[in-house]
């Protein structure tokens, strides 16, 4: 996708939510093979490992009914600055996740490299919570707002500068689980949401061409947000909130091929992989196979 070397990054971590097991989910990514998939495509391909987190100390309501603020804070700042020496060296960061609070750090990283940064939230959410909208406390809820300036300045201030991202750059695809607050949000700001609503009347390919239309005119760079909750338990039974209704296998391909034959994708994180949950690495050998049609790869 533009740039022949992949930097990939795993973040261990389930800080963000309630379920443990997604910070398992750059082990089972790596073992069904990214690296080998992305190399067999031609990149040249740096594993820079994972990035280390503050595990074993989850605080509960630790600020504003807020979980592991901290611990989640440290980690997005580690993150934050491996995405932009990434960045400063040329290639493309591809991050692990980890459960979603991770797009704050990866987000953060990358953004300063462009005016006008656009991002697709590949999402059964719209992780556009605040403290005082969140239902769970759970950080993983709260990064798409976090990016747009919204929430604890502890997090909307990582890599000293805010925000990350407008409004109007952002797109949001598969939603079919949003809170009050969020959709307050979305209609008040105008967010552009393609809910599995869209999804059954457009059609992906109309949704994609839309997005990419869309995007081109605004931004000067993309980055791929993409949580594997996006697509239906059938295919992604791995994930620690499963949502019936998801976008197909099918879909999702043709979405992530598309988005290849455009060449463009700036940066891409994929989260929320739980091995623990998963049915013999289903939803970690699935990422691999998503991945590979992000960077290229075709049927025939
Ligand atoms: C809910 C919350 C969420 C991912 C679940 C759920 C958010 N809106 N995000 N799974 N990836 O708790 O804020
Ligand atoms: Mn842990
Ligand atoms: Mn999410
Ligand atoms: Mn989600």
């Amino acid at each position: 996708m533009g740039k022949k070397t992949i930097s990939v990054v795993g973040v261990p971590m389930d800080l963000g939510q309630s379920r443990r097991g997604v910070d398992m989910g750059p082990s089972a990514i790596r073992y069904a093979g990214v690296i080998e998939r992305l190399e067999k495509l031609g990149y040249e391909v740096k594993d820079i490992g994972d990035i280390e987190i503050e595990h074993g100390k989850m605080i509960k309501d630790e600020k504003n009914g807020i979980r592991n603020l901290k611990s989640v804070v440290d980690a997005n700042r580690k993150l934050a600055r491996t995405v932009e020496e990434i960045m400063k060296e040329g290639s493309f960061p591809l991050v692990l996740g980890g459960d979603h609070s991770i797009a704050i750090g990866t987000i953060a990283g990358v953004s300063k490299f462009y005016n006008n940064l656009g991002v697709i939230w590949y999402d059964a959410h719209g992780d556009l919570n605040t403290s005082e909208t969140s239902p769970s406390g759970n950080i993983h809820g709260m990064p798409l707002a976090v990016s747009l300036g919204l929430g604890e300045p502890e997090l909307v201030n990582i890599a000293g500068y805010a925000p990350k991202l407008k409004y109007e750059n952002i797109v949001i695809i598969g939603a079919r689980s949003l809170d009050e607050g969020e959709k307050e949000l979305i209609k008040e700001k105008g967010i552009k949401v393609y809910t599995m609503h869209e999804v059954d009347r457009l059609g992906m390919s109309t949704i994609i061409e839309e997005t990419i239309h869309y995007l081109k005119e605004r931004t000067d760079g993309i980055h791929l947000s993409f949580d594997l909750d996006a697509l239906d338990p059938i295919y992604a039974p791995g994930v620690g909130t499963p949502v019936v209704g998801g976008v197909s296998f099918r879909e999702t391909h043709l979405a992530l091929e598309m988005l290849a034959e455009e060449n463009l994708i700036t940066s891409a994180e994929f989260v929320e992989v739980n091995p623990i949950l998963d049915e013999r690495n289903k939803t970690g050998s699935l990422a691999v196979d998503l991945i590979g049609s992000l960077f290229g790869e075709r049927i025939l």
